[in-house]
């Protein structure tokens, strides 16, 4: 940890949550300009100040301090700063394991999935994003189809969250229990925990710098358990 680093990242959070309040995204592309100009890493980028400038814009929400169409563009703006910061090109490990992700059923938070897809894909995972909206059966069936052992879902509200009971319930049906790992996150699961395991969830992560030790936990137990 460097404190001077961290001073300036807490900066240029307060100044790009400044253009998501003012809805205003062509400022934010010029923040986003300044901070690479110094320097600042890419892949850095997302974790120390977009994910921050995130959780605060939620709280402002939460307090009724900015409306509907602040936050629309705010999301635009994190999707902006994805596109140019997503940390691909720093890749290191190569392990390449397939892994699925994607939004359950009803839910349209697009913003911490795609996150977490870009850390999983730095950490050197085959992910295969399927996207918001998506079926138990999508799960199950493109996991098989790739070879995948581990399963992401993302969900941002309790009632979403509780969707997750009908992919746990089909992977049960299935006899795929154990050899296929169920790890599940979003905002609800850091307030209420106790959700992970109401929805059959084997694990969580507060945000996504901790997804890919999450994932090779899960892997691990999974490629240990009797094959059913
Ligand atoms: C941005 C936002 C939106 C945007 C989403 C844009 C997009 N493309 O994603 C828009 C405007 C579309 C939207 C719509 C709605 N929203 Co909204 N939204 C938010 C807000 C402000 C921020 C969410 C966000 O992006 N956070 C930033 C990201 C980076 O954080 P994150 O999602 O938590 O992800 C991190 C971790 O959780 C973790 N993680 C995420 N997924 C996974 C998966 C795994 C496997 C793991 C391990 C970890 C992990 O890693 C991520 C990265 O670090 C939240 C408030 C909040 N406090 O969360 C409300 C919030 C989630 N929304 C809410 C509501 C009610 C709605 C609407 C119903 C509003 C409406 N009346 O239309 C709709 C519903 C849409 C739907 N059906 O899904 C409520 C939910 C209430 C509840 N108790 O369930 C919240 C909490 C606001 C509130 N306080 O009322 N929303």
């Amino acid at each position: 940890m460097n404190p001077p680093a961290d001073l300036a990242a807490a900066q240029w959070t307060e100044r790009l949550l400044e253009t998501m309040v003012a809805a205003d995204r062509p400022a934010a592309a010029l923040v986003l300009d300044q901070i690479l100009a110094t320097g600042f890493a890419p892949g850095r980028v997302i974790a120390a100040i977009l994910d921050p400038a995130l959780v605060k814009l939620g709280r402002l929400w939460g307090a009724e301090n900015i409306s509907l169409t602040q936050t629309f563009v705010a999301a635009k703006i994190a999707e902006d700063v994805l596109v140019r910061c997503v940390p691909g090109a720093e890749t290191t490990a190569a392990h390449r394991s397939p892994a699925v992700i994607g939004n359950i059923e009803d839910d349209f938070h697009s913003l911490g999935r795609r996150i977490v897809g870009s850390f999983l894909r730095a950490a050197g995972w085959d992910v295969h994003d399927l996207g918001n909206d998506v079926l138990p059966e999508q799960f199950v069936d493109k996991a098989l189809e790739v070879g995948a052992v581990v399963i992401g879902v993302s969900a941002m509200m309790q009632t979403t969250a509780l969707n997750i009971r009908k992919l746990r319930s089909l992977i049960d049906a299935r006899g795929l229990q154990g050899r296929l790992r169920l790890a599940v996150g979003g905002a609800v699961f850091n307030w209420r925990p106790d959700l992970v395991a109401e929805v059959g969830g084997e694990g969580t992560a507060a945000n996504a710098a901790g997804v890919d030790a999450l994932f090779h936990r899960l892997q691990a137990e999974a490629q240990g358990a009797p094959r059913g």
